[in-house]
């Protein structure tokens, strides 16, 4: 699909929406705490928008632990993101999932795993399954750079390909895992290069530009489609802000000052405004709206999530298994 200017202003619209929701949420937790531990998205916002903008709903995403921007551009309510991350009671998941752990069954949004890596083989599972049903469904896998050094990426990838599945894996690598530099973790210079050990095509696009997310997903999703379907490693080369989650230690013991303020420089935001601006696409006055509506969206989320209610707890079991269907009864 080709992007008109309201696609363009749209996208921009959703960065900062992800960026003033993970600003907010930082602030509330040093100012009152939240139940939730935040692994912010800043300075990583390019990623999700750039990867779901345009997403049929049928399409399936399974976004990584830092995926607020994939939540709300594949349609989960900005407010229950936000009651989700206070611990709320809402349709999805009951309140207990916390934000990371968010999925929507409706709107193709499968939760993943807490366990680092674990989500890609749940993906392939999806993909798998939707193409054993004859779906044209595409699946967009999520995860971190120290997420490809676990065995689930491996296996997860090999069996996409081997079962030429349609399937996206996008890897965004911000450098780090919680504090390990990729640099001691990884002995190659890119991670896309591991797509070649499964003969599918892996892609480096830089992560801070929106556009190219776009293009580069938009791709890969051609040929998730293909006939047999393939699927594409992306790697978004970008770099998260803050520390890991809220409540580390200072990230001062694994990197410098500098490297932060560099990589802010980069900003995948400020980058796409100027480059609107540059081609007449955005104007001042549209900036300042956009960065008022979403405070204001971002503010209403709050009043909401303040008011939702708790789970109850007699609920706290439910959920926890599916229920045996027939089939596999005696
Ligand atoms: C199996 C496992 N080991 C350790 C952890 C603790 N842990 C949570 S996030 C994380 C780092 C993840 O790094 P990466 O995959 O690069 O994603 P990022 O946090 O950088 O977005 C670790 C080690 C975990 N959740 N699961
Ligand atoms: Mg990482």
């Amino acid at each position: 699909m080709s992007l008109s200017n309201d696609d363009l202003i749209q996208m921009y619209r959703w960065m900062v929406l992800t960026r003033t929701f993970e600003q907010t949420i930082n602030h509330l937790h040093r100012q009152r705490g939240v139940p939730e531990t935040q692994h912010s998205s800043v300075g990583q916002e390019a990623i999700g928008v750039g990867a779901c903008y345009g997403l049929r709903r049928e399409d399936v995403i399974i976004p990584s632990l830092r995926g607020r921007g994939a939540f709300l551009v594949k349609g989960v309510p900005l407010r229950i993101v936000m009651a989700a991350m206070f611990g709320k009671d809402t349709r999805q998941c009951g309140g207990k999932s916390t934000s990371h752990h968010l999925g929507d069954l409706d709107i193709g949004i499968v939760a993943g795993s807490g366990v680092i890596g674990a989500s890609i083989p749940l993906a392939v599972g999806v993909a798998l399954g939707c193409k054993l049903k004859k779906t044209d469904r595409v699946t967009l896998s999520f995860f971190g750079d120290a997420s490809t050094n676990t065995g689930n990426f491996h296996e997860a990838v090999n069996m996409a390909a081997v079962l030429r599945l349609p399937i996206v894996f996008i890897c965004e690598n911000n450098l780090y895992g919680m504090s390990m530099p990729i640099r001691h973790s990884l002995y190659i210079e890119d991670i896309a290069e591991r797509a070649a050990s499964y003969g599918i095509p892996g892609v480096v696009v830089d992560g801070n530009d929106v556009l190219a997310v776009y293009d580069a997903v938009q791709e890969a999703i051609q040929r998730a489609k293909g006939k047999p379907p393939q699927p594409t490693l992306i790697e978004c080369k970008t770099y998260r802000w803050h520390r890991h989650s809220e409540g580390e230690p200072p990230d001062v013991i694994y990197r410098t000052q500098e490297e932060v303020e560099e990589w802010k420089q980069k900003c995948p935001i400020k980058r796409f405004r100027e480059y609107l601006l540059g081609k007449g696409i955005l104007k001042e006055d549209v900036i300042i709206q956009i960065d008022n509506e979403t405070r204001a969206e971002v503010d209403e989320a709050v009043r909401f999530a303040d008011e939702a209610s708790y789970p109850d707890p007699e609920r706290v079991l439910e959920d926890v298994y599916a229920p045996l269907s027939q089939e596999v009864l005696p």
